[in-house]
Parts: structure tokens; sequence; C-alpha cells
């Protein structure tokens, strides 16, 4: 059976065109008015975190493998060539069967209207924008479709037809006309919607011009030569904007600190609850404390080390009074990511606390304004919860954190880690006196030793840096006598407690990667 597709060349291709302006318009108009409602309301930000929370261990550990701190770019890039690719194929269904191409836009605007309305902290009205934009969307659709409804009937047109609507020529010029200005009017409400947001958030403003208090108990003093004299050591203390981030958040949660209270409660004698007030009043403290991500590769760079400002979550709990039997805090994020920490970890002396200062600033936005935990000794997906809000008292047995679902570990001691920063990988020096740098952690027992090895050459001591505390990272130093041709440096840490780091290999999935760092250098 002949079918009766006799449009002219490139009327599919119109149609997915048509597709495309029409989710661009959906996405813009959503965004536009969704600047005076929450960020996590708008589609795009709503579904790339519905799919981040979706993502199994292994594609977390891969798209942090490859696209490390940028892994949230990448994620926008394939949703973007995704989106496109679906709004293609609904274009042209539109074009082919009206009535099933709004079936399926009205699908799509579900599916975003679901994803806004199941993320944490996000109120029904929320859907408004993501519905409105929908709808905005169809009507474009409509609009650019209807004219290649004509160039179908073109070919059966009686010749003398007086108007030259309809004619191919005037119909594809009249299409790309409205396309292109649909297009650009789609990306000033996008921008416009981007920049309303960005003024109506008096957050960053707040951050800016808060005073925080001067500390109860100072942090213990610096002391000399914590910095490897080796050129290119990344610094002892990393600065705010260097230091890495991860997190689920594809929109930094904006909290206003007045209206910030954390709930400690659950398995306690008494329940507690805390303004930021509360916490600028309190007795707080100041300690240096390196942070470390579990998705860590071995010889990664997801760690940095900063003074923070806090309190000490043990006094919080000693106003709770934990019950006999519960042995985890479950403390959750206002974005809804949670982590599940051992109590008595909260409740020793290493300090963890509830902090709203990193290096003399309060906290950027992104590292958990206006407040965060900041617990020496574990990898931050079991206790370093940014953004935090609430405290729960419970037992391992009884709840699971946001990542124990996804198929990592209940808890997560920091493995001790050895890596070489200078030379980079693939680096190509002179040969001769070369200086070989890096840096060693092990949180809570501190690092003692770091050994070199050349090749298959016997281990040698490297020289280490002065050591500030347990909870700090450790720099070290080596000076290597390098001889023309490739070169491997492997390079290995012993603890406080004398364990050599394991060579044996592990991914970071579920507890933490462990292994040997091996760097391939050529000498010249
Ligand atoms: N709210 C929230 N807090 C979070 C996370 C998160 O996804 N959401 N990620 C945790 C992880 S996995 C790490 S390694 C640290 C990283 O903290 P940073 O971004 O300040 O370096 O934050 C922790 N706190
Ligand atoms: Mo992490």
């Amino acid at each position: 059976m002949k079918t009766q597709r006799n449009w002219p060349k490139g009327t599919t291709a119109m149609a997915a065109l048509a597709g495309v302006v029409a989710a661009a318009v959906v996405l813009a108009v959503a965004e536009l008015i969704g600047a005076f409602f929450t960020a996590r309301a708008t589609p795009l930000f709503a579904l790339g975190s519905t799919f981040i929370d979706f993502t199994p261990p292994w594609m977390k550990d891969f798209a942090i493998a490859t696209f490390g701190t940028n892994d949230k770019a990448a994620l926008f890039a394939g949703m973007g060539v995704t989106i496109a690719l679906l709004a293609c194929v609904l274009g042209v269904v539109a074009f082919r069967k009206w009535a099933l191409g709004v079936l399926g836009v009205l699908f799509m605007g579900a599916v975003i209207v679901g994803a806004v309305v199941t993320r944490a902290g996000v109120n029904p009205v929320d859907a408004i924008p993501s519905i409105l934009g929908t709808l905005a969307g169809l009507v474009v659709l409509r609009l650019l479709v209807a004219p290649l409804w004509r160039l179908k009937a073109w070919p059966e047109a009686p010749a003398d037809q007086s108007a030259d609507d309809g004619r191919p020529a005037t119909s594809r010029r009249r299409f790309f006309a409205a396309a292109g200005i649909t297009a650009v009017g789609a990306g000033i409400a996008a921008t416009g919607g981007r920049l309303l947001s960005a003024a109506r958030s008096n957050i960053a403003q707040a951050r800016s011009a808060m005073q925080l208090p001067a500390p109860a108990k100072a942090a213990a003093a610096v002391p000399e030569g914590v910095q490897s004299p080796v050129a290119g050591m990344p610094s002892w203390l990393t600065p705010n904007n260097e230091f890495y981030r991860i997190d689920t958040a594809l929109s930094v949660p904006e909290i206003n600190a007045a209206d910030w209270e954390l709930r400690i409660h659950g398995m306690v004698e008494e329940e507690v609850r805390l303004t930021f007030q509360d916490l600028l009043d309190a007795e707080l403290i100041e300690t240096h404390v390196s942070l470390t991500c579990v998705s860590n590769p071995v010889g990664g760079n997801l760690a940095g080390n900063a003074k923070w400002l806090g309190l000490p979550i043990r006094e919080v709990l000693r106003r709770a009074k934990p019950l006999d039997g519960a042995d985890m805090v479950l403390s959750t994020s206002i974005d809804g990511f949670s982590a599940s920490t051992p109590l008595e970890v909260l409740q020793d002396d290493r300090d963890a606390i509830l902090a709203i200062g990193m290096n003399g600033e309060p906290l950027p936005l992104e590292h958990g304004y206006p407040v965060r935990m900041v617990v020496p000794g574990l990898y931050g997906f079991v206790s370093a919860t940014k953004w935090v809000v609430d405290l729960e008292v419970t037992r391992f047995a009884d709840s699971k954190a946001y990542w124990t679902d996804r198929g990592w570990s209940e808890r997560g001691p920091i493995k001790t880690m050895a890596r070489v920063d200078v030379p980079k990988s693939f680096a190509k020096v002179p040969a001769g006196k070369v200086a070989v740098g890096g840096t060693a952690w092990a949180q809570t027992r501190g690092i003692t030793k770091v050994e070199v090895q050349i090749d298959n050459n016997d281990w040698a001591e490297a020289e280490l840096s002065t050591e500030a505390s347990l909870v700090t990272w450790r720099q070290w130093s080596y000076q290597w006598d390098a001889t023309p041709g490739p070169h491997y440096i492997k390079v290995r840490a012993t603890d406080g407690t004398g364990e050599v780091q394991t060579d044996q290999r592990a991914d970071p999935v579920p507890d933490g990667a462990s292994g040997w760092q091996s760097v391939m250098v050529t000498v010249q």
C-alpha cells in the first residue's frame, strides 16, 4: 500500500526542528516563571536531580572518574542532547498525527511535573512553571506545525489558487521565520529568568555581609614547615575557591541563615532545636581538618584541607541525651541528601562540628552555607552533610543514608592514601636531580612515613613535612636522581598505627579506593 507522504523534501526535518523549538519554549517559559519559585522547581534541575537520585553507584563512579568535578556540566550536556532528540521525535509525531503529538508533549510535561514535585523541600505550587511551560510549548508546536501541513496539501492544490499562501517556498520561509523568532524569544526568556532569580536571591549578599564571631577556642597554630618545599605543590591550606566540590545538588540550596533551624530528634531524651543565632552565641571552636571524598580514585584530588569554625556536635548531643541502643546519627540536608555517622564518632574528642566558617569566611554557598557538618576521619558521604537541617539519632539497623541506599557502604572511615603531586603523570623532566612531592592522609591516625619506589628499585623514605595534626593531610618530598628514559614513581604511606598503606587495588565503590599510585614520567 502506498502511503500518501508526498510532502516536499525536508518537511520531516522541519517538523523535528519545530519540536526542538517547542521544547526550548517549554524550558524557557518554565525558567522565566520559575524565577518566582524555588530554583529546584525548574525542569532541568528537577529532571537532573531525579536522574542523579536514580544513578547506580557504578555510573556515579564512572561520571566522577571521567568528568571529575565537571560531572554536573556533563550531566547537563547529556540531558540537553537527550531532550533535543526526544523533541525531534515529538515534532515529527505531532506533524504526522497531531493528537498523538499532543499526548506525547503532555506525557513529557507530566514527567517534568513529577520530577519537580518529588524533590525534597518543593511544594505542589512549584509545579506551576512547568505546567505553564508545557502549555506554551504545545501552543508553539501547533503554530509551527500548522504551516507544514499546508506544504503537504500543496501538490494537490489547484495551480490557480489566488493567494500564494501554501506555496512551498512561502510556507517554508514563514516556518523558518517563526521558528527563528521563537527560538530567540526562548533564549531571551531563559536568560531573563536566570537574571531575575539571581536578582531575587539575596542569600549571597547576606553571606558576604555576615560577621563571624571569634572562636572561644582558636585553632592550634599551624607549625612551620607544613608546606613541602617542592615547586608546584598544592597549598597545604586549600583556598575556598579551589576546594573540591562534590554533591548531588544541581542548584545550590539557598538557605536564609535567619530562617535556618536544626532539629535534633529521634532516640533522644530531649528534642533540641538550634537556630543560627544559637550557633553564633555558642562557644565555637576553630580546627584544621582535611576532607576526603570516597569517590576519590587513587592519586585523585577530591580532597582538601581547611580551617573550620563551628560548634562541637557532642555539645548538641549532650543536650539531647541519646537513648541507650542508639548507634547512628542520620544527618539530612535541606535537599534530601543524608549521611549516616556513628554516634560515638560525634561524641568523642575528635571535634566533629557543625561548621559555619571555612578559612575565616562564612561557608561558601556551594560548601553548605549556612551550616554543614565536618567530621574528622570519615569520608564526606557518611559525615560531611552540607546545608544540614536535621539530625536524627537512630540505629544503623533502622535507617539508611542516601548513598547506602545506592550500593555504597553504611560506614566510611578514610583509608590511608599517598599521592604524587609533582611531577604530574606523563610529565617530561630533565635528567639529574628531580624534586618529587606529594600529599598523604590518614585522618585521625596521622602519617608517620612515606616511601617512594622508582621502577623496581628499593623503597626509599621520603622527607615528611611537619605534621600539623592527626586530622590534616601531610605533605612529603623526595630528591630523585633521574636517569634518561621512561620511569615509574610509586608511593605508599604508613599511618600512625604503623600500618602500611595496602597495595590491594579497590574501586571507590563501596567504601573508598585503595592501592598504590604509580606515576609514569619520561626523563630526557
Ligand atoms: N547536602 C549534601 N551534602 C553533602 C553531599 C551532598 O551530596 N549533599 N556530598 C557529600 C560528599 S560525598 C562529600 S565528599 C562532601 C564534599 O564536601 P565539599 O563539596 O565541601 O568538598 O560533602 C558531603 N556533603
Ligand atoms: Mo564524597
